[in-house]
Order: structure tokens, then sequence, then C-alpha cells
């Protein structure tokens, strides 16, 4: 007990030391789950991911379609508003910007902001440039499995930092939708879930924009 909490401070100084750790964050080694609402079921028959709006043509994609889109990996460090971090996350998904280069998706010039909508009403508002970045995947797994039903089984909207690269912006967690079911793109922001209920807009990790 008292080993891993001396293990779990020094950890969090190498990260602080490494220029990983956001003000007012602390790290955690263990996988936390948070979300409002109970975990909804998935029915893979009548699952479809959507995608709306500001588009050339609306996009349904079945369980089954949407399995055998590339994905691709990447290693985040995640950081929740409730002030836990964790380091060296592997999620594997789909980019947005792979929808793009396959042509499923292709933007008007008009859209400029993205809501992603999850099961039972849930939705968080990003820029577009945020979605197109590399940190921000349709997530299908996590440390190289399927993702828990906790965590967002069977599609997330996931944002983290990726370490070294300043240039990506970097919004909480929350900004990361679980039980993800579509994709609307918008001329105009709107607040998601969160936002409506007082968080901040831009929920930039290293500003600690966390309530507006
Ligand atoms: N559908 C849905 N997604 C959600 C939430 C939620 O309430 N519903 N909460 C968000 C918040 S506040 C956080 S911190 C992360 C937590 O993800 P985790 O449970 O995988 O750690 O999920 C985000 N995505
Ligand atoms: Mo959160």
């Amino acid at each position: 007990m008292l080993d891993s909490i001396l293990r779990r401070k020094k950890d969090e100084e190498e990260k602080r030391k490494e220029g990983r750790l956001p003000p007012g964050q602390a790290l955690t080694n263990r996988f936390p789950v948070l979300h409002y609402g109970p975990v909804p079921t998935f029915d893979p028959k009548t699952w479809d991911f959507r995608v709306w709006g500001e588009v050339e043509q609306p996009l349904r994609l079945t369980w089954e379609a949407f399995n055998q889109l590339p994905r691709s990996q990447v290693t985040l460090d995640l950081h929740c508003v409730t002030r836990w971090s964790q380091f060296d996350m592997l999620w594997e998904g789909v980019l947005v910007r792979t929808l793009m280069e396959l042509g499923l998706v292709k933007l008007k010039p008009t859209a400029r902001y993205v809501m992603q909508h999850a099961e039972n009403g849930y939705t968080a508002n990003l820029p577009l440039e945020v979605v197109l970045q590399e940190n921000f995947l349709l997530a299908t797994h996590y440390d190289g499995k399927p993702l828990e039903p906790e965590h967002g089984y069977p599609l997330r909207g996931v944002v983290g930092a990726i370490p070294g690269r300043s240039d990506l912006k970097t919004p909480y967690l929350w900004k990361g939708a679980k039980w993800l079911r579509g994709l609307e793109f918008m001329a105009e922001d709107r607040p998601g879930f969160w936002e409506q209920a007082g968080y901040h807009n831009e929920a930039d990790i290293w500003k600690e924009e966390r309530y507006a």
C-alpha cells in the first residue's frame, strides 16, 4: 500500500519533470470509470454510426461495416477534469481523417465544429481542427483489446495528449464521448452535455480551462 503510493508519487514527479503533467492534475495508474447515467447495451444488429450536417452526403455504417475501416494506433496521455491523469495509454481506432481520405465523408466548406452524439443523448462538441488531429480517435480498442463496456464499448471518441506535440490542442477527456453513435458537422458551435452544465467550452488542459 505505502509502496504503491510512493511509487505513484515518484512517477508523478517524473511526468512533471518531463512537462507532461498539466497544472492541477495528479497521476493515476488505474483507469477510472466516469460517466453520467447507465452503461448502455450494445446490439450489433441495430447499432449504426452516422455522419450528418455540413457534409456532401450523410453516412450510415453498420457495426460490420465500421469494423472493416482501417484503424490507427496512438499512445495518449489522458487528462480528466476531475484531476486524474493517466499516461502512455495505447488506443486503437479510426481517425476522422481516414473517413475523409476514403471519400466516405466530404465536408462542406461551412463545416467548422463537430458534435459527438452518443447513446442516451450524451453530446460533446469540439472544433473541427481538433477532431481532425491525430490525438482524437474514434476508438474501438484500448490496450490491444476491445473497449470494456464501461469505457464505451463498442465505440468512443477519445482525446488526449501526445507527448512532445505541443502543436496539437488537447482538451480534457470529457470531450470524448463513450458509446458514440454519430458525428454532426456544424457551421456554428453548440455546447455539449457538460458544456451546458457549466464546463469550459475549449477545455484546454494546459490553460486549466475546467469550468466556464
Ligand atoms: N457517453 C458518455 N461519454 C462520456 C461521459 C458521459 O457521461 N457519457 N463522461 C465523460 C467524462 S466526464 C469523462 S472524464 C470520460 C471518462 O472516461 P472513462 O470512464 O473511460 O475514464 O468520459 C467522458 N465521456
Ligand atoms: Mo470527467
